[in-house]
C-alpha cells in the first residue's frame, strides 16, 4: 500500500485500513475477537457522520468522546492519520500478498476459502483463481466442488466489472472534490463533469472535465496538485488524464469557449446518442463533433447545448435520456416527457429504525424527514424473519406502531406513517398475518431469503404477495447489488402485470448500491401503467440523502412527475392505492 499524505485522509480511507487488517487476520485464521475488533473499529469510523481529521483538529473534541472509540483505536487512529500506515497493516502485508485482499471479496469466497486456495493452489491473485477454475483444479479441494467452483467463476466477472467501475455516488464525491480543487486554481471560466456521470448512469467507468480557461497549464498544474491522484497518465497541450488512488481514471480537456456546448454534447454522449445525432446532421447537409455543428467551413453552432440541439432541429434533451432509446422518437412527436426533480417528491415510504438494522430512534428519522422538507415518511422495519436484523415480530410491531401514534402528538409538520417491510417467506406466504398488515398504513413486500430459487418459484412467491390485499409495493424488485451480486431470477414482466391489475406500486429503491428496479425496468413500468414509488431505504438519517440518486434513476427511465406515486400528498397517494384498502 501507498503510504498517502496523512493530514488528508478520509474517513472511508482510515476506515478500509482497519477493514484490510480484519481480512488480513481473518487469513490468517486470527482470533474472531481480534478480527471483530478491527471490522467494527472499521465499521464505527465509516459511520461518523464528523470526519475524524476535523475532530483531530478541534481543540474541544476528541476521538475519544465517540461513542464506540476507546483509548486504544484512538491511539491507533492517530498513528494512522500521522504516518499513513499502520505498522500491524505493514506486518500483516510482509506476510501476505495485498492481491489476496481481492479475492476474499469475490462474491461466493472469503476469508477462509481465499486462504485454502492460497494453500493449497498457491492461488494469490484474481487471474490465478480464473486459471485455476478453468483448469478445473478449484472443485478437487476439499469442501468446493463444480458447483462451487461455478459460482466463484460468476462471482469473478462481476469482481472484474467491479475493478472497471464504481458507483455514482462514489463517483459523484470525486466530481465533487476534483471540481472545487480545480475552481481553486483561479484560471477556470467554465467547468463541466460529462460521461456517463452527467447522464446518471448507476455505475461510472471513468470522468471525463470540460474546462474552459484562459490559461490551461495554470488549470493542469492544479489538477497535478490534486490529493488523491495516484499517477499522472497523459498531458498534452489541452488533454491530460490521471488516475486516481483508487484506480479511477480522470480525463480532463481544455476547449475554446465558443465550443464548450459542442464538447460538452460529445462527451456527455452516450456514443450511441451521438450516432444518431450525427446521422441526423448528415441528413440535413450539416457535420457535427466536439467542436460545432458546421455548414460547410461555417460553424453555426457550439458555444451552449441548448444551440447545438437547436441548430439540428432538436430539443437539449435531459442529460439521463441520452442513451438512444426513445429521446428521438418523442422529440420528433414533441413528447419529450417533463422529467421527474426532486423537489417532487413529498415523502419517503421505506425507512428503518434502531427498532430493528437501522442506527436512529425514530423520532429522530421522523425529525430528519420533516427537515427535508417532505410530508411524510413511513417507518417500515423488518419483520422477524430477518433475524439477523433483529426484525419485528407482530407484539414488537404493535409497540411500535403505539410509539408513532405518541410521537405524532408531539412532532408536528410530518406524517409519520405505521409501516413495516414485510419479508416474503422462502415457502411463499407472508411473514404477518393479515389482521396485522391490515392495522398498517403502508406496508412494503420484500424478498430476502430464498433468492437462489428459480425464476418460477420467485416470481410466484412474489405475485402472490402483491396480491396481498394490504401489500401496498415491493421492495428492490430484483433484489441486485451493484457490482456485488446478480439479480435473482424473476419475471418482472409477469410481476409488473400483477400489480398494474392488482393496483400495486413497485419501487425503485434509491439505495445507491441498489436503485433497484434499474432505468430499463422503470420505463417498461411505466408503458403498463404500474407507478414507481421512490423510496431510500434509509437505515439512519444520513440514508434520506438517496432520494436524489433514486430520482435520478427514475429520470434516466423517462418517468414523470405524474409516473411517481410519492409526489402526492399521503392523502392522494391513498387514494392512488385504490379500492382494496
Ligand atoms: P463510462 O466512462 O464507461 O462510464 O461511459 P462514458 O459514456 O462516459 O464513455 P467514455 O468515457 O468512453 O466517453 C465519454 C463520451 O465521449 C461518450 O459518452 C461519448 C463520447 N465518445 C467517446 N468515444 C466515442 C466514439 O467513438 N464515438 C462517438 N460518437 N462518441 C464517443
Ligand atoms: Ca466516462
Ligand atoms: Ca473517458
Ligand atoms: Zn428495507
Amino acid at each position: 500500500m501507498e503510504p498517502r499524505c496523512a493530514c488528508q485522509m478520509t474517513n472511508s480511507e482510515i476506515a478500509a485500513v482497519f477493514e484490510q487488517i480484519a481480512d488480513l487476520l481473518d487469513f490468517q485464521g486470527a482470533n474472531p475477537f481480534r478480527v471483530r475488533a478491527y471490522r467494527n473499529a472499521g465499521r464505527t469510523i465509516r459511520e461518523l457522520p464528523r470526519s475524524v481529521i476535523d475532530i483531530l483538529n478541534d481543540p474541544h473534541q476528541s476521538l475519544t468522546d465517540i461513542e464506540g472509540i476507546g483509548k486504544d483505536l484512538a491511539e491507533k487512529i492517530a498513528t494512522l492519520v500521522s504516518t499513513g500506515t499502520l505498522p500491524l497493516l505493514e506486518e500483516l502485508l510482509a506476510q501476505v500478498p495485498e492481491s489476496v485482499l481481492a479475492i476474499m471479496r469475490v462474491p461466493g469466497l472469503g476469508p477462509k476459502r481465499a486462504a485454502q486456495l492460497y494453500h493449497e493452489l498457491k492461488v494469490s491473485t484474481l487471474e490465478e483463481l480464473r486459471a485455476a477454475c478453468e483448469a478445473h483444479k478449484v472443485q478437487q479441494l476439499k469442501g468446493f466442488g463444480p458447483k462451487i467452483e461455478a459460482a466463484i467463476l460468476q462471482g469473478l466477472s462481476i469482481a472484474d466489472l467491479a475493478q472497471q467501475r464504481i458507483l455514482w455516488a462514489e463517483a459523484d464525491q470525486h466530481v465533487q472534490e476534483i471540481a472545487s480543487h480545480l475552481w481553486k486554481s483561479g484560471a477556470v471560466k467554465q467547468l463541466e463533469a460529462a460521461g456517463s456521470y452527467r447522464r446518471g448512469k448507476d455505475t461510472v467507468g471513468d470522468l471525463d472535465f470540460l474546462v474552459v480557461s484562459q490559461s490551461p497549464e495554470k488549470v493542469m498544474d492544479q489538477f497535478a496538485q490534486f490529493s488523491g491522484l495516484s499517477e499522472v497518465l497523459a498531458r498534452g497541450g489541452t488533454k491530460m488524464s490521471v488516475r486516481l488512488g483508487a484506480g479511477l481514471q480522470v480525463d480532463l480537456r481544455i476547449v475554446p469557449e465558443e465550443s464548450f456546448g459542442a464538447a460538452l454534447q460529445y462527451f456527455t454522449g452516450s456514443k450511441e446518442h451521438n450516432i444518431v445525432l450525427r446521422n441526423r446532421a448528415k441528413s440535413q447537409g450539416l457535420k457535427i463533433n466536439e467542436y460545432g455543428v458546421f455548414r460547410g467551413e461555417q460553424m453555426i453552432a457550439g458555444r451552449t447545448e441548448e444551440e447545438v440541439y437547436a441548430a439540428l432541429g432538436l430539443p437539449c434533451f435531459p442529460p439521463e435520456l441520452r442513451e438512444a432509446r426513445r429521446e428521438f422518437q418523442w422529440a420528433d412527436a414533441g413528447q419529450l416527457p417533463e422529467l421527474v426533480r426532486l423537489e417532487d417528491i413529498r415523502g419517503d415510504l421505506h425507512a428503518h429504525t434502531n427498532w430493528t438494522d437501522g442506527t436512529d430512534s425514530l423520532e429522530d428519522m421522523a425529525a430528519a424527514a420533516k427537515q427535508r422538507g417532505w410530508q411524510y415518511v413511513a417507518i417500515t422495519d423488518h419483520s422477524k424473519r430477518v433475524t439477523m436484523a433483529k426484525g419485528l415480530d407482530a407484539a414488537r410491531l404493535r409497540q411500535q406502531w403505539a410509539e408513532i401514534d405518541r410521537l405524532a402528538q408531539r412532532l408536528k409538520g410530518i406524517t409519520v406513517l405505521k409501516g413495516v417491510e414485510v419479508d416474503i417467506l422462502e415457502r411463499g406466504g407472508l411473514d404477518l398475518p393479515d389482521d396485522v398488515l391490515a392495522e398498517a398504513d403502508w406496508v412494503v413486500a420484500s424478498l430476502h431469503y430464498g433468492q437462489n430459487q428459480s425464476k418460477e418459484q420467485i416470481t410466484r412467491r412474489v405475485i402472490e404477495a402483491l396480491r396481498n390485499p394490504y401489500v401496498c409495493a415491493l421492495a428492490h424488485p430484483t433484489g441486485r447489488m451493484l457490482l456485488r451480486r446478480e439479480p435473482y431470477q424473476i419475471d418482472l414482466e409477469a410481476v409488473m402485470k400483477v400489480a398494474a391489475a392488482e393496483g400495486k406500486m413497485l419501487e425503485l429503491n434509491a439505495h445507491p448500491m441498489r436503485l433497484d428496479l434499474d432505468d430499463v425496468a422503470c420505463a417498461a413500468a411505466k408503458d403498463l401503467g404500474v407507478k414507481i414509488v421512490i423510496a431510500t431505504d434509509a437505515h439512519g438519517i444520513s440514508g434520506f440523502e438517496a432520494m436524489r440518486y433514486g430520482v435520478q434513476q427514475a429520470r434516466r427511465g423517462g418517468l414523470t412527475k405524474d409516473d411517481v406515486a410519492n409526489t402526492r400528498s399521503w392523502a392522494q397517494l391513498k387514494k392512488l392505492l385504490g379500492r382494496k384498502r
